[in-house]
C-alpha cells in the first residue's frame, strides 16, 4: 500500500513540475508595458494613440481593417516612411519570443513596410538586432504573423521595432496589434528547429484572432493526468486493503 501511495505522490510531484514549466514558457512580459514612438506617431483618424496604449493592453484587433481603432497605423508618405517604437518592460526578462501582427487593407492603402528590424537590450541606448525582414506589398485583407523565437532566452528590457514604410508618391499606411513578448525558463526543441531556417520567422495566418496561448489545454491535459493517477492509486490501495 505504501509502495502505490509513494508512486501516486511522485507521479503528482512530476505533473506538477510539467504543469508549471509550461505555465512559464507562454507568459507575456509585455502586457501593460510602457512604450514611446520616435520620428512619427500613430495617425489620428484611426483613432490613434494618445495614451502610447493600445500596443500592450492584451486588446486584439477584431477586423483587418484601416478603420478598426485597435490597429495602430501610421501614415508613410513621400520622403518621411520611417517610424519606430520604443517597449520598456519595466525590468530584465529572459525573453524567449516576440510576436506581433501587421495588417493588410490594400484597398484602404495599408500593408506591409518595406523593412523591419527588431533589437532587444538591457538598455535603450545598447540594443542587439534580432531580426530584420523585408516585405512586398499584399493585396488584400489580412493579418500577417511576425514571430520571432530565439536560439536561447536573453535577458533584456527594452524592445525597438524600427519600420521603413512605403515611399510610392502618395500616402500609404502599414500598422501593428498587440505586441507580446514571452518569458521563458527553457526554450523548446520545436522553437530552436523553427529558429534555424530563416524564412520561418514569420509566417502569414489569414485569421485575425491571435492564437491561443497553450497554457490553457496543457494545464486541463496535465489536470486531468493528475487526477487519473491519484484516482489509479486509490483503487490501487482499496483493493489492498480488503
Ligand atoms: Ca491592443
Amino acid at each position: 500500500m505504501k509502495k502505490a501511495l509513494f508512486l501516486a505522490i511522485l507521479s503528482c510531484i512530476l505533473l506538477l513540475s510539467l504543469c508549471f514549466t509550461t505555465i512559464a514558457a507562454e507568459t507575456n512580459v509585455a502586457e501593460g508595458a510602457t512604450y514611446t514612438y520616435d520620428k512619427k506617431t500613430p495617425v489620428a483618424s484611426n483613432g490613434g494613440d494618445p495614451d502610447s496604449t493600445k500596443l500592450t493592453d492584451a486588446v486584439f484587433a477584431e477586423a483587418n481593417s484601416l478603420w478598426d481603432g485597435q490597429w495602430v497605423v501610421f501614415e508613410s508618405k513621400e520622403g518621411n516612411t520611417d517610424s519606430s517604437i520604443l517597449i520598456d518592460l519595466g525590468a530584465a526578462f529572459d525573453i524567449s519570443k516576440i510576436s506581433f501582427k501587421m495588417l493588410i487593407d490594400s484597398q484602404s492603402g495599408a500593408s506591409l513596410p518595406v523593412t523591419l528590424k527588431v533589437a532587444i537590450g538591457a538598455s535603450s541606448s545598447s540594443l542587439t538586432e534580432v531580426a530584420s525582414e523585408s516585405y512586398e506589398w499584399v493585396d488584400g485583407t489580412d493579418a500577417k504573423d511576425f514571430t520571432k523565437t530565439l536560439d536561447s532566452a536573453v535577458s533584456a528590457r527594452y524592445i525597438k521595432l524600427s519600420i521603413t514604410g512605403r515611399d510610392y508618391g502618395w500616402n500609404t499606411y502599414f500598422g501593428f496589434d498587440e505586441v507580446m513578448v514571452y518569458e521563458s525558463d527553457a526554450v523548446t526543441e520545436e522553437s530552436k528547429t523553427e529558429t534555424s531556417k530563416p524564412a520561418d520567422t514569420t509566417e502569414s495566418k489569414a485569421e485575425s484572432k491571435p492564437s491561443t496561448p497553450e497554457t490553457g489545454d496543457s494545464f486541463v491535459y496535465v489536470s486531468a493526468m493528475m487526477v487519473m493517477s491519484v484516482a489509479a492509486a486509490a483503487c490501487v490501495i482499496r483493493r489492498k486493503a480488503r
